[in-house]
């Protein structure tokens, strides 16, 4: 049987601080429109794709913090998005700001089944930034302050004829997300990022801002075997610049499609699952190659 889809990579323009989360649904709703055009069976959206990126911001009250989450999914406001998907018979993921019934909060991303159910969840495991308001910044990144780290691990969910898992943004940093995965199965990650084009503590690095989005993502396929949808929020927001440069990524590390702007943009590929074996059958056949005996310091609480 064929494991052949067209997976769409679905890039948003900036959100306002002022943009109601209805406005945000109605720009995924139109992608998702034209993914399903292009015969898409997947629409990947970005991280906290529902608002502007809040952690910009210093609050220190926690009742306007919790204005920018969810309590519900879906809700009111986002069941247009999963109706659409439904009645197009499209599968989705979706980056939000989540707070549950006990009142943590987490930055999530769900998978959604083309029949509008949740088929699985992923809470961001490594958050950036800082929790302390520091002003020298022209912007803060307090993801350490309003979120709390993931509780679920990295999950591998059966979809698509296949195994997809997720991680968000910063996670795509770090080689032990995608071993995770890889190790889980997943033959396609999905994932969103907000990542601002100048980094306040090196800002010698900003000009390296699409080539590291790039070298993460395009290593993380090629050393596990996996292919993945990398989509951004991008452009202009709210006086800081977010990178653009949304990909799909083959499990040869080669880049199959790219976004070429910083606005509202859908890029599509093929994605072939049964590919995956072309790397994992070879110079990371896993079982035959690994030596996890001598990997010991990856764990360890502390490695001195
Ligand atoms: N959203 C997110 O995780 N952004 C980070 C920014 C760099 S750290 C302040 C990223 O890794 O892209």
């Amino acid at each position: 049987m064929s494991r052949k889809f067209i997976a769409a990579a679905a890039q948003l323009g900036p959100i306002a601080k002022a943009e109601p989360r209805s406005s945000a649904v109605d720009r995924m709703c139109a992608m998702m429109r034209t993914a399903h055009a292009r015969g898409a069976a997947l629409v990947v959206f970005p991280e906290l794709a529902l608002t502007t990126f809040f952690p910009r911001w210093f609050m220190e009250d926690q009742s306007e913090v919790d204005t920018w989450f969810e309590t519900e999914m879906p809700n009111d406001t986002v069941r247009p998005l999963f109706d659409l998907a439904a009645e197009l018979g499209l599968g989705f993921h979706l980056g939000y700001a989540e707070r549950t019934p006990e009142g943590a909060h987490y930055n999530t991303a769900i998978l959604v089944s083309p029949e509008g159910a949740i088929l699985g969840k992923y809470r961001k495991i490594h958050l950036p930034g800082h929790r302390d308001n520091e002003t020298w910044r022209p912007f803060q990144h307090l993801e350490k302050r309003y979120f709390q780290k993931g509780n679920l691990g990295f999950p591998v969910f059966d979809a698509l004829g296949g195994k997809l898992g997720m991680c968000i943004c910063n996670d795509r940093r770090w080689p032990e997300t995608w071993r995770v995965l890889g190790l889980g199965g997943a033959e396609l990650v999905v994932l969103g990022y907000n990542t601002p084009a100048h980094y306040p503590p090196a800002p010698e690095h900003d000009h390296l801002q699409y080539f590291h989005n790039e070298l993460s993502v395009q290593a993380g396929c090629y050393q596990n075997g996996l292919w993945a949808v990398a989509v951004a929020k991008a452009g202009l927001e709210e006086g800081s610049e977010l990178i653009g440069g949304s990909l799909i990524v083959a499990p040869t590390g080669e880049i199959l499609a790219r976004s070429a702007g910083s606005g509202d943009e859908v890029i599509t590929a093929e994605v072939d699952l049964d590919r995956c074996a072309e790397i994992r059958a070879n110079v990371f056949n896993f079982a035959l190659h690994r030596a996890p005996e001598d990997y010991a310091v990856i764990t360890a609480a502390d490695p001195d």
